[in-house]
């Protein structure tokens, strides 16, 4: 078992919120620690855990969870979650019969709000309850936050296109970006992110705010919003987060607990737009054989947490996916109308093999099902 003199003190969030950063910053190594130390005893989602540990300490320090809505998108990034929200004791149960399920759940605890499993729900299910707290007439806080993978999902885009409609309050989208869905991630929004991340480096919000404002006319120099505002613009340009109504910060790093803190603090402060921040993280981050790893070790059987050998045991029998994969490989050879479609899982399916035998004939649309299925129609409607 892994030190945790900190992490020791800590039940629930309430327990943090006086922390200082120094405080917070060993809180998430400590939080890192006994993630990777429970996982190689259940197995289960691994990398994506470990890439959100700062921000998973840093919302729960900020935010008033419960009384402050959290949602996660999927939900397999929430066993460091799980580990600061009162459930750490039953941690090891992960995935076992009668254990801690390995997605948010409502049944489970208060700070689970909304269940999820399915990818790209978090947006729409955030809106709703911002809407609802609304109907009320409260002023509790609202976050979502989703991978880069899951927002390649029409929901998503349903979802913000509604936004500015369905609140005028305050509504937070934590981009979470690590570039890396299950596999590489795909497609024209995966580019456009990478884009704004190469542009903009990690900027620190408020530095950059001061910096810029030193070099403008008087009249500015005291307006600190505008020049923030001058700043961001300069930065990123105008993003199509704005266009959808948004108030775009970022990109931010999301391991950085000095600059996540005030920036994640600042952006809470916005009430009435809903506001994107853009976190750049490393999925796997601070576990080398993570971090190494082609997938980032985002699922994983028990494991031997020195090495990161996992315990995988040897099966005579061929697995379902290889046994699709290559029969369709077989027909395929046949029939060169036989094309494969993959929604972000081409292990989970067997179409990576296909993809090896004919990349030409094989398309991964992203997380995106539902328009796979109508793509798959226009493909066989024209033969
Ligand atoms: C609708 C749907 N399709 C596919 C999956 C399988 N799946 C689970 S996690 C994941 C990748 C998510 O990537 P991202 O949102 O970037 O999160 P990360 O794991 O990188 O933190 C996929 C494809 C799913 N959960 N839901």
């Amino acid at each position: 078992m892994p030190d945790t003199p900190l992490l020791d003190t800590v039940k629930f969030p309430a327990d943090m919120r006086g922390f200082d950063i120094a405080q917070l910053k060993q809180l998430a190594q400590e939080v890192r620690a006994e993630t990777i130390d429970a996982v190689s005893v259940t197995g289960g989602h691994l990398g994506a855990g470990l890439g959100v540990v700062e921000l998973t300490t840093a919302l729960h320090h900020v935010f008033e969870t419960p009384k402050d809505i959290l949602i996660w998108d999927v939900g397999h990034q929430c066993y460091p979650h799980k580990i600061l929200t009162g459930r750490r004791d039953r941690i090891r149960t992960l995935r076992q019969p009668g254990g801690l399920s390995g997605f948010t759940k409502r049944s489970e605890s208060d700070y689970d709000p909304f269940g999820a499993a399915h990818a790209s729900t978090s947006i729409s299910a955030a809106l709703g309850f911002a809407a609802a707290r609304d109907q009320r007439g409260e002023k509790n806080k609202v976050v979502a936050v989703i991978g880069d993978g899951s927002m390649s999902a029409g929901m998503a885009y349903e979802a913000m296109n509604n936004a500015a409609e369905a609140t005028n309050g305050q509504l937070m989208v934590i981009l979470n970006d690590n570039d890396m869905s299950i596999a590489p991630p795909v497609g024209g929004m995966s580019a456009y992110l990478a884009g704004l991340v190469s542009g903009g480096a990690y900027q620190n919000v408020r530095r950059l705010g001061r910096s810029v404002a030193q070099h403008l006319p008087r009249p500015f120099r005291n307006a600190a919003k505008k020049a923030e505002e001058y700043a961001r613009g300069m930065v990123t340009g105008g993003t199509l987060f704005e266009e959808l109504g948004f108030y775009y910060v970022g990109p931010i790093d999301g391991h950085d607990m000095e600059n996540l803190v005030p920036i994640l603090k600042k952006a809470a402060a916005i009430e009435d737009r809903p506001v994107l921040v853009h976190v750049v993280t490393q999925k796997g981050k601070g576990y080398a054989p993570a971090e190494s790893s082609a997938d980032k070790l985002h699922a994983v059987v028990k494991f031997d947490v020195i090495s990161g050998k996992q315990d995988k045991s040897v099966s005579n029998a061929p697995s379902y996916t290889k046994v699709f994969g290559t029969e369709l490989i077989k027909h395929a050879k046949i029939d060169p109308s036989i094309v494969a479609i993959t929604a972000a899982m081409p292990s989970g399916t067997g179409l990576d093999l296909f993809g090896q035998a004919f990349p030409e004939r094989t398309y991964d649309v992203g997380i995106a099902e539902q328009h796979a299925v109508t793509f798959a129609a226009g493909l066989a409607a024209d033969g």
